[in-house]
């Protein structure tokens, strides 16, 4: 169960940071409602939310994932891939004083996005953002806390990280996009395959406790996650689409 979470208001600068999505500009207004509502909906569930100040120099800094991945009681410090986004840990580490051990990666380059957990297995993208050596770091430190790793190499595909093509839903179920499905690494897992031109949906937040976000606007993953049983909260996300970003990258979850 998620019951705290840390976000941070998309800056002035928004539609300077990275994107390979062509999908025009965003309205920054938008994205900050669209922003508001999502923290609201967290609240809703009865998750807290912290709500970091935004930060002109960073201009993808709301995409908060990217700079942590969550193992349990640990934090763990990314090294994320792109040049532009590199200084964002220090801001947040000297933001965050949570009670929460913390470990950092020392070599190559990882990005939360890329960080899929299904259980007491984390899957590791290698994509633009992760490499060998971010990876295998990452599967270093997990093992000494006790956890599975297995990497995933997405570097033929489109996607920009492995969560925008893969989430775990809960009861062994994974939401995944086409080009993914018959990984091995999902082998025994029952799968959700959103339909061409609903590819954007496979990136959603599941909470452990039957609620899953899904972006608005795609009806027929939806219905499909809701035919496994699920209750389906769905989100306002054009304006952080056209810059890339999905539901998971807009907070970091905590909670056991
Ligand atoms: C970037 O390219 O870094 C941002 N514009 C989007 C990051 C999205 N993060 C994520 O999916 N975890």
């Amino acid at each position: 169960m998620i019951d705290f979470a840390v976000m941070r208001e998309p800056c002035a600068r928004y539609a300077m940071g990275l994107t390979q999505a062509e999908l025009g500009e965003p309205d920054l207004e938008l994205a900050r409602a669209q922003h508001r509502a999502y923290a609201e909906a967290l609240e809703r569930l009865g998750i807290g939310v912290l709500i970091l100040p935004a930060n002109d120099a960073f201009p993808d800094s709301c995409f908060v994932e990217d700079c942590a991945v969550i193992a349990g009681d640990v934090l763990i410090w990314t090294r994320p891939g792109a040049e532009s986004r590199r200084g964002e840990i220090a801001l947040l580490r000297d933001e965050l004083r949570l009670d929460f051990a913390s470990v950092e990666l020392t070599n190559g380059i990882l990005d939360g996005g890329d960080v899929c957990q299904i259980e007491d297995r984390f899957l590791i993208g290698l994509s633009e953002r992760t490499d060998e050596e971010g990876a295998g770091g990452l599967g270093a430190v997990l093992k000494t806390l006790g956890y599975r790793s297995q990497v995933v190499d997405i570097r033929q595909s489109t996607l920009l990280h492995l969560k925008s093509g893969l989430s775990y839903l809960g009861n062994e179920i994974v939401l995944v996009s086409n080009v993914l499905r018959g990984h091995p690494a999902l082998q025994g897992l029952r799968k959700v395959v959103p339909e061409d031109g609903e590819e954007y949906a496979a990136n959603a937040v599941s909470f452990g406790n039957g609620v899953v976000f899904l972006p608005a606007g795609f009806p027929r993953v939806a219905a499909a996650v809701r035919g496994q049983g699920f209750e389906v909260i769905e989100l306002q996300m054009s304006e952080f689409q056209k810059m890339d970003g999905g539901l998971t990258c807009l907070s970091l979850r905590f909670g056991s």
